[in-house]
């Protein structure tokens, strides 16, 4: 594959108009999870079901953005994580690892309240780091992440990562990540899971 150049792309690759309320950018591809999608990752488990048994609700979506697939070549997404819990933990994302591991992401909060989980998949030190308005979080590479909404109102954050980046969900669908955030007393704190 070839990369990018200003040549092969349209106005529409060079130029995102997004909208971090609706959480959508003009032509990008959009994926939405809702809470079936999310089985097996909260920790109270009686919770999930009883939430199920209400219904489904769209827990998140993302729009993304490929202008090229070279290796020097960006993709970015908006995301947008619903306000909710699971027992005491938060709507988030399933989260993942890149499937290049040395990619890095940066994300940029731009309305809500949230939090990063990161872990790194060496050591599997866990951190919790703040994202919103006036908060950008580094993941370094080879670092799991996932994202969740500790507010009561949408979170829209935008994502920025090596074209060749890939997305791994295995290695969290098959052991989750090692610690959850929990609400305690309003707010989150990062818990160790005993599983
Ligand atoms: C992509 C980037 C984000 C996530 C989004 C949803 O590298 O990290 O756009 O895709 O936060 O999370 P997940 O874990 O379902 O892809
Ligand atoms: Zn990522």
């Amino acid at each position: 594959m070839s990369a990018a150049t200003l040549q092969s792309l349209d106005i529409n690759a060079l130029l995102g108009r997004f909208d971090p309320a609706a959480g959508t950018i003009e032509g990008a591809r959009r994926t939405e999870r809702r809470l079936s999608d999310l089985a097996g990752i909260f920790l109270d488990q009686a919770a999930y079901r009883a939430a199920r048994a209400d219904g489904d609700p769209l827990v998140y979506s993302v729009e993304v953005v490929e202008p090229g697939t070279g290796d020097g070549d960006l993709h970015y997404g908006l995301g947008v994580i619903h306000p909710g819990r699971v027992g005491r933990e938060y709507f988030m994302t399933k989260g993942h690892l890149h499937s290049w591991r040395e990619a890095a992401e940066l994300y940029i909060g731009l309305s809500g309240k949230g939090v990063m989980l990161l872990e790194d998949e060496a050591t599997g030190e866990s951190r919790m780091l703040p994202l919103g308005p006036g908060c950008a979080v580094y993941v370094p590479g080879h670092t799991g992440h996932r994202t969740a909404n500790v507010g009561e109102t949408p979170l829209s954050y935008i994502g920025i990562y090596p074209a060749r980046a890939g997305h791994d969900y295995g290695v969290y669908a098959s052991r989750n990540f090692r610690c959850a955030i929990i609400d305690e007393g309003g707010a989150p704190k990062l818990m160790r899971r005993n599983s």
